[in-house]
């Protein structure tokens, strides 16, 4: 398959010719218009135009793409894999663009074609591989790998369908199937030679050899193929441009014969089509747990196909099996992935005859897991029947880790029954449990968290016993952070150009975030000041015209634009948040119009998807559109308070709703949100924010500055206590929060049964989430927030200096430190390599 020596001059002759002009972009976009799409000059619309520009861009990529796939065939250097069921990219040309610098160029070419480039990028649909920020945390890492130069792979699924599409009717949350490949994906290379056969079901067979030695081979199951398509991931100002290979699920047979000739025709196609369900749909819960077995499909799917890959490219090297962790550090993206350090054991014990012990050993060196919540309702646990009929020879693996783990533990812990039984990986439960967090800490050399606060509660919590048994030092922090290309650069260039003006014309700060300390040198500075200011205003423009073309409402951009996007959840409490807005709302009633004057106007912007089976969140966003509707209508409050729903929040929308936030909103009941990266990305932005003592909130607070932060609410430590004391002693409601509920009850947000539950899961059912007890001091940081908004001049100040303090928070600080600590590995910068 090697082109041979002799004839490779030959070959170099015609090497691709890079993309690097205007007249090389042109010249890429007629030749894909006319013969990719078969179109021409008469009927080029902007879609076509779309997809012609990306194919145009794509070149530059595979061309590097090959070059750095070339480099690290030859030098062999550790590469970082990283598994994640979810992979949230949004949109990829504006981002290919800026990354390669083709953007001018490309924007001339386009616009001398007769299209305006805005246009073109909005043709592109999200790759909505995610839900939320697991799912974006991914895609801001795999960016960082590969702008600092790490060798590294992400592993995903090819999804047919993201995650649905949100429509807003009557007030409630419709949802909609995202079928975001219909016009294929052109950033992608389908490489239907790279399939692997995923088998599932069949039995244990064991046999002996001439010793008696029984060897276990798992077989006679079904197969499914896996085909690779692979996305290039470009880096910032980088030749190094990393592979994301995402699987997608097919029959592998296109048909059964024997089924077809015994005249079982309908059997052959039903089959066909059973195999395709397994990549065809992204399961739309963030962080909650569904036992579904079709998930565990695509787990397993997915880690056999991707552990098949990385075992084949480190067999290529002939290197013996002791030095596969020196090449491959596999990142457990969460417990999703989990089953990879089972599979590698089956791989190296059943298949490669390793001996247990040397394939524990390596295994263990090469898996790292992340933890990402402490929520119990969002801790995998797969039944033991379902995965034994599925994976039986897993099962029996998993059986083994597990009895090797107890003695182990009986052996420090001697006769702690207790002990044995908390830590076992098997819950011994009706039905049987695996606990797979459990297992993947067992399987790992080392265990992170994501955040301080969050790494400390899984020390203290959730896996104190592990921390008995392993030490301390296996349990670290990796606090997260948020890619600046795309979270200023792409989504503020203006803030983006302001700033680079400043540290004397350079863009360098983008990938080495710590230089913003530069313009804090300006916070006072008048000129600077008003700059800053009008980048703001411009970008609340924009937002405005995003919501009246959703929704016909005119936001008045001069208000304080109050902020919250995020899922649906009732930790993250939007709930809170719309009481306190019906709370203002009664108050702005009660106004004298003398006093109306001194009043702050203030817009709150609420966005975010519930997932379609979650009762209780989608009971709040239909409040929440029926509180906007009555009082966006109010003329008593007219000029002083509009309530938004962005409709479809997704990360093409949070680019512009990021960069037009004066405040947003982080109120997750302390403890609960393990970390948040929206906060990071909306102070990197220059908006505050008001939040609790939770996640990231705490050290951007740290970094930033207290005092440029409106803090609220009791503390991570108080709330076991006040759940306790809500249960035996009941909720005592507070005053204010008893108004509101009057409000919903008296009918005007529609009917109020409606809302029946919600009240109750607060008033009579132990208030959880501590909506009640956080009222007061959210109400306070609320009016301290309005107080502080009048001095324009502080705070454009504390927006400034925020921005300048938020260097901590990029991701590849947060890369840097996995490779460090976790992974050992080096950044291998890509020559402009030639053979
Ligand atoms: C986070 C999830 C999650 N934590 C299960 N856990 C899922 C769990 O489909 N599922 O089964 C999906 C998602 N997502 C988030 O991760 C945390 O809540 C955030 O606080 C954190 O910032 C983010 C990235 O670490
Ligand atoms: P993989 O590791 O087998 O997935 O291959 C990754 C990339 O390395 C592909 O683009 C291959 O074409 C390239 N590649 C594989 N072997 C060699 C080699 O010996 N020299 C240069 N490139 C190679």
């Amino acid at each position: 398959s090697v082109i041979p020596l002799k004839s490779r001059q030959q070959w170099k002759k015609f090497a691709v010719k890079e993309v690097e002009s205007k007249d090389d972009f042109q010249s890429e976009f007629v030749r894909h218009v006319e013969i990719t799409l078969g179109r021409s000059l008469y009927n080029c619309d902007e879609l076509a135009a779309y997809q012609a520009a990306a194919r145009s861009i794509k070149t530059k990529l595979i061309v590097q793409w090959n070059r750095t796939q070339q480099q690290h065939t030859l030098s062999d250097p550790k590469r970082i894999y990283y598994l994640s069921l979810e992979f949230l990219m949004g949109r990829a040309m504006d981002n290919a663009l800026l990354n390669t610098g083709l953007k001018d160029a490309s924007r001339q070419g386009l616009d001398e074609f007769g299209f305006r480039m805005e246009d073109v990028l909005e043709q592109e649909p999200d790759a909505g591989l995610g839900n939320g920020g697991l799912g974006r945390l991914a895609a801001c890492f795999i960016d960082s790998l590969t702008t600092s130069n790490y060798p590294a792979w992400g592993y995903g699924i090819q999804y047919k369908y993201g995650i649905f599409q949100q429509k807003i009717v009557d007030g409630y949350q419709v949802e909609q199937p995202d079928y975001w490949l219909v016009y294929s994906n052109p950033w992608e290379i389908t490489r239907r030679e790279i399939a692997v056969d995923v088998m599932f079901n069949g039995y244990v067979q064991r046999t002996a050899d001439d010793q008696g030695i029984v060897k276990k081979s798992w077989v006679g199951g079904d197969f499914v193929r896996a085909i690779a398509h692979d996305m290039p991931i470009p880096g910032y100002k980088t030749n190094n441009v990393n592979n994301l290979r995402l699987w997608s699920s097919e029959p592998h047979v296109e048909f059964d014969f024997s089924k077809f000739n015994e005249g079982d025709y309908d059997q052959a196609v039903r089959e066909q089509n059973n195999a395709e369900t397994i990549s065809s749909v992204l399961y739309p819960n963030d962080n909650f747990y569904s036992g579904k077995e079709l998930r565990l499909k695509q787990q397993y799917f997915w880690v056999a196909a991707s552990l098949s890959d990385i075992v084949r490219r480190f067999k290529k090297t002939r290197r013996p099996w002791k030095e596969f962790s020196d090449q491959v550090a596999i990142q457990l993206n969460d417990t999703h992935p989990t089953l990879a350090i089972v599979e590698l054991m089956r791989i190296f014990v059943d298949r490669e005859g390793l001996d247990w012990d040397s394939a524990w050993a390596i295994t263990t060196e090469t898996f790292a897991y992340t933890n990402h919540t402490v929520l119990p309702e969002a801790l995998e646990k797969w039944s033991v029947d379902v995965l034994g009929h599925l994976l039986p020879r897993h099962l029996e693996i998993i059986y083994d880790i597990n009895l090797f783990f107890l003695q182990m533990v009986d052996k420090k812990f001697p006769k702690d029954r207790e002990l044995l039984s908390r830590v076992s990986i098997i819950e011994e439960s009706s039905p049987k449990q695996v606990r797979m967090a459990y297992l993947a800490i067992i399987g790992s050399h080392k265990v992170n968290g994501v955040a301080e606060l969050h790494s400390e509660l899984i020390r203290t919590t959730i896996f104190k016993d592990f921390v008995a048994i392993y030490g301390a030092d296996k349990f670290m922090n990796v606090t997260n952070g948020i890619t600046p290309r795309r979270w200023l650069l792409q989504a503020n260039p203006a803030l983006a150009s302001l700033i680079a003006e400043k540290l004397g014309g350079s863009y360098d700060y983008l990938k080495d975030l710590g230089l913003l300390k530069g313009i804090e040198k300006y916070a006072h500075d008048s000129e600077f000041q008003t700059q800053w200011y009008n980048i703001k205003r411009a970008n609340k423009e924009r937002l405005a015209k995003l919501v009246k073309s959703q929704s016909g409402l005119v936001l008045n951009p001069d208000a304080l634009f109050d902020v919250q996007v995020k899922r649906f959840h009732e930790y993250k409490r939007q709930q809170l948040n719309i009481f306190g807005v019906i709370h203002r709302y009664l108050e702005l009633k009660a106004l004298s119009s003398e006093e109306k004057k001194k009043v702050v106007p203030r817009v709150s912007i609420f966005g975010g998807k519930s997932a379609p089976g979650y009762y209780m969140a989608k009971v709040i966003i239909k409040l929440i559109n029926s509180v906007a509707a009555v009082v966006n209508e109010d003329e008593d409050v007219k000029g002083l308070l509009q309530v938004a729903f962005v409709e479809d929040y997704n990360v093409s929308k949070a680019e512009i709703i990021t960069p037009a936030s004066d405040i947003s909103e982080h109120i997750s009941t302390a403890g609960t949100e393990a970390s948040g990266t929206s906060n990071m990305k909306f102070v990197l932005n220059g908006g505050l924010i008001i939040g609790t003592v939770d996640g990231a909130n705490i050290e951007i607070a740290r970094e930033v500055g207290e005092e440029n932060m409106f803090m609220f609410g009791h503390l991570a430590e108080a709330v076991e206590d006040l759940r306790f004391d809500h249960r035996y002693r009941g909720v005592k409601l507070n005053d204010k929060l008893q108004k509101v509920f009057e409000t919903i009850q008296s009918g005007i947000f529609g009917e109020s049964h409606i809302y029946n539950d919600l009240i109750s899961s607060i008033r009579d059912n132990g208030d959880h989430y501590l909506v009640s007890d956080d009222f007061d001091t959210y109400l306070d940081a609320q009016r301290r927030v309005d107080e502080a908004f009048v001095d324009k001049d502080t705070w454009v100040s504390k927006s400034i200096i925020v921005v300048a303090n938020m260097g901590f928070f990029s991701s590849d600080r947060a890369i840097d430190e996995y490779a460090e600590t976790i992974w050992n590995v080096e950044p291998l910068p890509i020559a402009n390599f030639d053979e």
